[in-house]
């Protein structure tokens, strides 16, 4: 049998040779793994377990929680609050941060995540995922607080997400390319499967929520229209769509081969700056594709470089393949012109 890099034996390689994390964040980095094993083996049971449907509870976005939702989530905190390793935890689904019980040691890390990405798949056995950010907590604080977590995304140590597919799939970068794990269940262990993921410079696949298209701000009307016109239009060439509607599933394909993902700020909402949350989904993601050669802005600036004003804050999302990214964007800036 051909041996086979754990995950465990790639994130010592990565401390070792490369000096490019401590120790501590590699043990983190295994404990969100192992908890995403056990979120992974709930969503798998399904209805057996009587685990679908909702929870009878609200986020503080206002959002249905599914009881999936709340499993994830309670996995995620009971798997890291004891390591040693975090300072505090902030999720999608909690109104403010968790910080690690008195009875714990503290370490220097704050670990953000959305536990259960892809909500409305989660019933209907299609793809759905945990995404999530490490940052370092600033030097000399003591107790953490939310302002500590409003860092922008060129901040991560970090980032990852697993899905929940038709195979169980870690994607990982701490900064040095982006690699994806298999989860091998019958062992219990994530082997490496593509050590260096690249989304190809130009695609001729794209993603969106086109039931949204009325509502779309002009710059993104009209990058669509002209990916619509295919051959007969202004690009010469027939684009073919894919909506997932979980956003690991549409960026793990984007990693894999290539495309772009749009969730645009839109009309329908004026106050709202798209659906995404900034530190949950589109830091950790713009994080991965950027390390695969990829681009992500919130049709203005990197998604990386904007400083939170606060723990929800949405944004909106254009990641992906270069070239189209930096198409839909300058679109945007000839208008902000
Ligand atoms: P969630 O975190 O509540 O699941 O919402 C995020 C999801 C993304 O995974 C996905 O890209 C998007 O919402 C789909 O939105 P829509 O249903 O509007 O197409
Ligand atoms: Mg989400």
């Amino acid at each position: 049998m051909a041996s086979r890099i754990s995950l465990t034996q790639y994130l010592v390689e990565k401390q070792r040779e490369k000096g490019l994390i401590p120790a501590e964040l590699r043990l983190l980095l295994e404990v969100v793994a192992r908890a995403c094993k056990r979120i992974g083996y709930a969503v798998s049971r399904g209805a057996i377990d009587g685990v679908l449907g909702e929870a009878g509870s609200s986020n503080v976005q206002g959002e249905v929680q599914k009881k999936l939702d709340v499993i994830a989530n309670e996995a995620l905190l009971e798997a890291n609050e004891w390591g040693g390793n975090l300072a505090a935890m902030a999720s999608e689904e909690m109104d403010h941060p968790y910080t690690i019980p008195h009875r714990y040691p503290k370490g220097e890390f704050l670990l953000l995540f959305d536990p259960l990405d892809g909500s409305s798949n989660i019933d209907v056995n299609v793809s759905i995922g945990t995404i999530f950010s490490v940052l370092r907590l600033p030097e000399g604080v003591k107790e953490p607080g939310e302002e500590h977590f409003l860092q922008p995304g060129t901040k991560q140590v970090a980032a990852g997400y697993a899905v929940y597919g038709p195979s169980t799939l870690l994607v990982l970068t701490v900064g040095d390319g982006v690699a994806c794990f298999t989860l091998d269940k019958e062992i219990g262990s994530w082997w490496l499967t593509v050590e260096r993921m690249q989304v190809p410079r130009q695609t001729r696949e794209f993603a969106i929520n086109a039931s949204n298209a009325r509502h779309w701000q002009p710059p993104v009307k009209r990058y669509v229209d002209e990916l619509l016109a295919g051959r007969a239009g202004p690009r010469g060439t027939d684009f073919n769509m894919r909506w997932v509607a979980s956003m690991v599933a549409d960026v793990h394909r984007i990693l894999c081969r290539g495309g772009i993902f749009m969730y645009p700020r839109d009309d329908r909402e004026p106050g709202k700056p798209g659906k995404l949350r900034l530190l949950y989904e589109a830091n950790p993601m713009s994080f991965l594709i950027e390390q695969a050669g990829g681009a992500a802005t919130n049709g203005h600036q990197r998604i990386m470089e904007i400083v939170p004003t606060k723990l929800h804050e949405r944004v909106a999302v254009f990641l992906g393949s270069k070239d189209e990214v930096e198409r839909v964007t300058s679109y945007h800036r000839e208008v902000s012109r």
